[in-house]
């Protein structure tokens, strides 16, 4: 049954929960009869057929009178815009900033001043080499792109979810993209960078070496946005209201912590479910469950500056919080998905040169060459220079400028005068005191192309990440090496890229070696700067160490058959529901089942939509009389393998040992694999939950032990 249209004061009518446009002073009478409003052209026109072309008897030719088709058709035909040249993959939510700390003292830009205030935010999360259409979890640094429409303009936050970047001048970001993404005359591999061209890059540019050593671990395989960390990257000024400066680099930290998938699980996600990460955002801010992160700074100065080891100016390197502990300002929020996915996620435009009087640049390279390459990037994309018109785009705070015209101008200045200054005391002037004003660093040097000295140790912090992991994670970092370089056909590069291995962790290096089958290890690659060995593990650089506590916020997937103990069931939902987690059932049938007590329960998955990958944890719910059939399901036994595969943990009712049994693990039951109930009852098990993951497990999985 169609909804009958609600009028309203504004010019939309709401339908079927969209919003529809009407004419500005138009009546509501275009009405068909069934309720809903008659179909017009982009004029306003009402359309009488749009089943059928118009043309010169049933079967004759198409004429051109038909002015309804052309429109359809022309529009059709321009709905794509340019995808981002870089991260062209993205998804975007709305929220809001809340400053909890005054930030008086170092900055006057208006959003830290007041404890409390609640500034709108639009964060767009991506993949950098992808096509727009390439899978979610594809081995990828992920944007973290954070627009905070302040007072005082726009803010845009144009970070990644690692604090360190390939390389130091924005010069070489073209070669870097051209390298990552597909090969220009095959067109592949799309969303990888295991392939030639990539690795050859990589392997002569030995400042990419930290980051490298981030993009081999997990960080590249989130399992979800909302766990990930966000950094703005690069030593930004704060100014403050006495014209004084700070340095300062932002960090966003997820509330329910760290985490992350193992490969071969994004592998099987990329195909049981491509669009993972923008299915996990969608639900949990549709249901409620709001991601938040606390942004940190840290806050140094000049003297520290002089008297770190490193270069802050150089944005392969960061600071490490056990030796500069960021502080909390405040939270961000994502509480309300787009409208459109185009109208926001898609135009929106980021553009690092946003920023508001208080927040100013370093001179870090890479990102004053950002500064001159986002407005282009916009221009191209968006078609115009009035893309600021575009309410995703356009600032919350009032604004009054004289620029004018220009393709799709929505607002012009109204008036005569449309210059200053005028003598009609017309329009906008500028203010001394409120505008922005750069601080006024004192620069001098000779005009050269140059690369600083204090930018030449690419090793030391690359080995102090490595050092910085747990067990399970430098497991991780040598088979992502060895993944990525297996896929590499010139054996050149792979032997350059272990010599610069050796300059990080020889370890890591004769594994990766071993693993690729060389006959004998390479030299060491020449380093400008011998890598230290006296830089101190930083716990804070783990996923791991950085997990969460509790099983908040994750998902549990549950398979039932027929016959599942009705008050198992709902036990083990209430404390998931309890623990603030959600679950879903997996069953033969995507209908359900028929629970002990005769109830019936709706599945959400059948067992080969909804693999074990597409969870955190598995309980099998199963009977006695179902498990004949279900142990011949190839899917059901892959339920279960992967899921101990992946070192997750188990819970079963009894009932489901054959299944054990017939997928090889019943010997190999361990801490992770519970009896449900249990002597310690379900809440114990949630509880348990909370640690995700039996690394202890993983050693003896990959010895094929299990
Ligand atoms: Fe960039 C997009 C992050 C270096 C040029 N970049 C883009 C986006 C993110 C980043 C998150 C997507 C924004 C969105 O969601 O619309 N980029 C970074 C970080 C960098 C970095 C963290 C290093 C610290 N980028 C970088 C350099 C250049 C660019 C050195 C060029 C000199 N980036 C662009 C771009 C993009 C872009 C071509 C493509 C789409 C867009 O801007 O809007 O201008």
């Amino acid at each position: 049954m169609a909804k009958k249209p609600r009028a309203t004061q504004s010019n939309t009518v709401t339908i079927h929960d969209q919003k529809l446009h009407r004419g500005e002073g138009s009546e509501l009478h275009q009405f068909a009869e069934a309720g809903q409003p008659i179909l017009t052209t982009a004029q306003g026109g009402p359309v009488a057929d749009d089943q059928n072309s118009l043309r010169i008897g049933a079967r004759g030719p198409i004429v051109v009178d038909d002015f309804h088709f052309r429109e359809k058709i022309f529009h059709f035909d321009h709905e794509r815009i340019p995808e981002r040249v870089v991260h062209a993959r993205g998804y975007g939510a709305h929220g809001f900033f809340e400053t909890h700390q005054s930030l008086a003292a170092y900055t006057k830009a208006d959003l830290f001043q007041r404890p409390g205030e609640r500034t709108p935010a639009f964060v767009r999360f991506s993949t950098v080499a992808g096509n727009k259409g390439s899978a979610d979890l594809a081995r990828d640094v992920r944007g973290f792109a954070v627009k905070l429409y302040t007072q005082e303009g726009n803010w845009d936050l144009v970070g990644n979810n690692i604090p360190v970047f390939f390389i130091q001048d924005a010069i070489k970001f073209p070669d870097l993209i051209h390298a990552a993404k597909q090969e220009p005359d095959r067109a592949f591999p799309q969303a990888q960078t295991a392939h030639d061209n990539f690795w050859d890059f990589i392997s002569l540019t030995p400042e990419s070496m930290n980051m490298i050593m981030w993009i081999m671990s997990d960080r590249t395989i989130p399992r979800s946005f909302r766990f990930m960390e966000g950094f703005g990257v690069h030593t930004f000024r704060l100014v403050n209201a006495k014209e004084e400066s700070t340095f300062v680099k932002f960090h966003w930290k997820p509330k329910l912590g760290l985490q992350s998938v193992a490969w071969n699980e994004a592998v099987k996600i990329n195909g049981a479910d491509p669009d993972f990460h923008r299915r996990d955002l969608w639900q949990s801010i549709q249901s409620g469950n709001f991601p938040e992160w606390e942004l940190q700074v840290q806050l140094f100065d000049q003297d520290f500056a002089d008297s770190f080891d490193f270069d802050v100016l150089d944005p392969t390197k960061i600071i490490p919080e056990e030796i500069l502990p960021p502080q909390p300002v405040g939270r961000l929020v994502l509480d309300r998905m787009p409208d459109n996915f185009f109208a926001e996620t898609e135009q929106v435009a980021f553009m690092t040169q946003n920023v508001p009087p208080g927040i100013d640049f370093s001179n870090d390279p890479l990102l004053q060459g950002r500064n001159f390459s986002y407005l282009d990037t916009q221009l191209k994309r968006l078609g115009g220079p009035n893309f600021t018109h575009l309410p995703i785009n356009a600032p919350k705070c009032p604004f009054a400028h004289f620029q004018q015209d220009g393709h799709m101008a929505m607002r012009n200045p109204v008036g005569r005068v449309n210059y200053q200054p005028n003598s009609f005391g017309e329009g906008p002037r500028e203010s001394a005191v409120k505008g922005y004003r750069h601080f006024p660093a004192e620069e001098q040097g000779t005009k050269a192309r140059l690369r600083p000295e204090s930018f030449a140790d690419h090793y030391s912090q690359a080995r102090q990440f490595y050092i910085s992991q747990t067990s399970a994670e430098q497991r991780h970092i040598a088979a992502a090496f060895t993944f990525e370089l297996a896929k590499v056909q010139t054996s050149a590069i792979r032997e350059r890229i272990v010599s610069h291995l050796l300059n990080i962790d020889e370890t890591l290096a004769s594994t990766v070696a071993h693993k690729l089958g060389f006959q004998s290890m390479p030299k060491p690659a020449d380093a400008a700067v011998p890598t230290r060995q006296d830089l101190h593990p930083s716990p804070a650089l783990s996923i791991v160490e950085r997990g969460p506590k509790r099983f908040e916020g994750r998902k549990l997937g549950i398979l039932v058959t027929d016959g599942v103990d009705a008050q198992l069931l709902n036990g083990l939902a209430a404390a998931i529901t309890k623990e603030k987690a959600v679950f879903e059932l997996i069953a033969p049938k995507v209908g359900g089942v028929t629970a002990s007590d005769g109830t019936w329960v709706e599945a959400h998955h059948m067992i080969d939509g909804g693999p074990s990958v597409l969870f955190d944890a598995v309980a099998l719910l199963t009977s006695s009389a179902a498990m004949d059939d279900l142990v011949k399901e190839a899917t059901a036994r892959d339920f279960v393998a992967d899921a101990f595969q992946h070192c997750k943990f188990i819970g079963y009712h009894q009932s489901a040992l054959p299944l054990l049994e017939k997928t090889g693990i019943a010997d190999a039951l361990d801490e992770g694999v519970w009896m449900l109930p249990g002597d310690e009852g379900l809440a114990a098990f949630v509880v348990e939950l909370g640690k995700l993951r039996v690394w202890g497990r993983e050693p003896s999985v990959k010895l094929g032990k299990a």
